[in-house]
């Protein structure tokens, strides 16, 4: 039976790939730090396997890494821990770098001392090409030749520790791959990012409006929390009123897919014969803009600008504005494809926190 380290487990995509590699017959041992409450909550289908066994650790702590490799010699590490919010590398730099480069560091280092014959998969990133991107006739896109321009100290974090797998593998002889992902979401995606943000309000917004036996597309029954915080009332919903969506910069393009599809090519890349970085993406952009006109015409809303408030308290203090993923090599190396678009993405988020929101109710 094949084992498999995954640090971030609690996250999107430790919990995805979790089923995965629980689903291809690995023993699994799951990384979660520590946290004054459990937060297991992506983890309901694999908690109670018998094959899955849930560890405490922290990744920037050397020591605590060391010991864990050493004690479990995994055939293969999946280093998805990260603090991975963009906005928030901007106010806590140091700690990003700890976490996102010193991280990896600590694996890489474990491994060549004391079990060189595990793997190591990396989460490297999109944002590690920054406003770059390659020219090709009409179209405009990034692939394992762009040059990388990080645009913010999460972004700098990953590259620091994308060369360093490639160092590993060059002067050790390290089994180290990383996997460029772009964006990609799914019904457990964090709360903060963009595109659950959006499918959260907008569910919380309809199962209000049915409650109330409201009609959908009434901009009157939305309120800027400003105002009414000025005015002397609280920012939740209440009476025949619900807050506005609060976001930044709408016009950003991002190349989003389906977690589901993207730990498969995680794990795809660590079977291969030789380790290698390569591109997960669609190979199709949407802004922001075109997340909401998709979105809200789920729930019969066409103009979603009256129910928004832009706020630049979620503007960046640099932005990365377009992406768009060229997954030519993963596709011809291993037949990686995905087999959810754009469309399902969005509808699916949008139902399944419909779904959740109802239960609440
Ligand atoms: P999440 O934010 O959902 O998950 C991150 C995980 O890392 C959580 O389990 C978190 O624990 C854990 N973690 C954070 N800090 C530490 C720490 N100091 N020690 C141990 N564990 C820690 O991210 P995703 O699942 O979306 O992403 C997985 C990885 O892929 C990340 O490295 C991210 O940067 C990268 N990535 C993500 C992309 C995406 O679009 N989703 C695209 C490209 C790369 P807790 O639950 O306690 O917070
Ligand atoms: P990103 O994802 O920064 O691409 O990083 P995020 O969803 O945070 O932002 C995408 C774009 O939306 C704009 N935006 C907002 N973003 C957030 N979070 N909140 C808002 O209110 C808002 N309004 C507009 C942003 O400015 C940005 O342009 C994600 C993470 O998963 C990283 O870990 C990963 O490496 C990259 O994707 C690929």
């Amino acid at each position: 039976m094949k084992s498999a380290l995954v640090t971030g487990v609690t996250g999107q995509d430790g919990s995805y790939l979790s089923e995965l590699l629980l689903k291809e017959g690995y023993r699994v041992t799951g990384l979660k730090r520590r946290t004054s409450i459990n937060n297991f909550e992506r983890l309901t289908k694999v908690i109670h396997h018998e094959n899955f066994t849930l560890v405490e650790g922290e990744v920037s702590d050397s020591g605590c890494v060391y010991d864990l490799v050493n004690k479990y010699q995994p055939d293969e590490i999946y280093n998805l821990a990260a603090q991975s919010h963009v906005g928030t590398s901007f106010s806590q730099p140091d700690y990003t770098f700890q976490v996102n480069t010193l991280g990896p560091l600590h694996f890489l280092e474990a491994i060549r001392r004391f079990s060189s014959n595990t793997k190591f998969y990396q989460a490297s990133t999109s944002e590690m090409f920054g406003k770059n991107y390659t020219v090709e006739g009409e179209s405009k896109f990034q692939d394992e030749n762009t040059p990388l321009a990080p645009q913010s100290p999460y972004a700098v974090a990953k590259v620091a520790a994308h060369h360093l797998v490639r160092i590993y593998r060059e002067a050790y002889d390290i089994f180290g791959c990383c996997g460029i992902l772009f964006n990609h979401e799914s019904e457990r995606r964090g709360e903060n990012f963009v595109t659950r943000k959006i499918t959260k309000w907008l569910a919380e917004f309809s199962v209000w409006l049915s409650r109330h036996d409201l009609s959908h597309d009434s901009p009157s029954l939305v309120f800027d929390t400003d105002e009414i915080y000025i005015g002397g009332r609280t920012s939740t919903a209440q009476g025949f009123q619900f807050p506005k969506l609060r976001l930044g910069n709408l016009d950003s393009c991002r190349d989003w897919g389906h977690a589901k599809d993207y730990v498969r090519g995680m794990w795809m890349m660590m079977q291969h014969e030789t380790p290698d970085d390569y591109v997960i993406a669609t190979g199709e952009t949407h802004s922001i803009r075109e997340f909401l006109d998709e979105a809200f015409s789920l729930i019969d809303i066409y103009s979603w600008e009256n129910y928004i408030v832009i706020d630049p308290e979620f503007y960046r203090p640099a932005e990365v504005d377009y992406l768009l993923g060229c997954p030519i090599k993963v596709k011809k190396a291993l037949d990686w494809n995905t087999k959810i678009d754009f469309k399902n993405l969005v509808s699916s988020m949008v139902q399944s926190d419909i779904d959740g929101t109802q239960k609440l109710e």
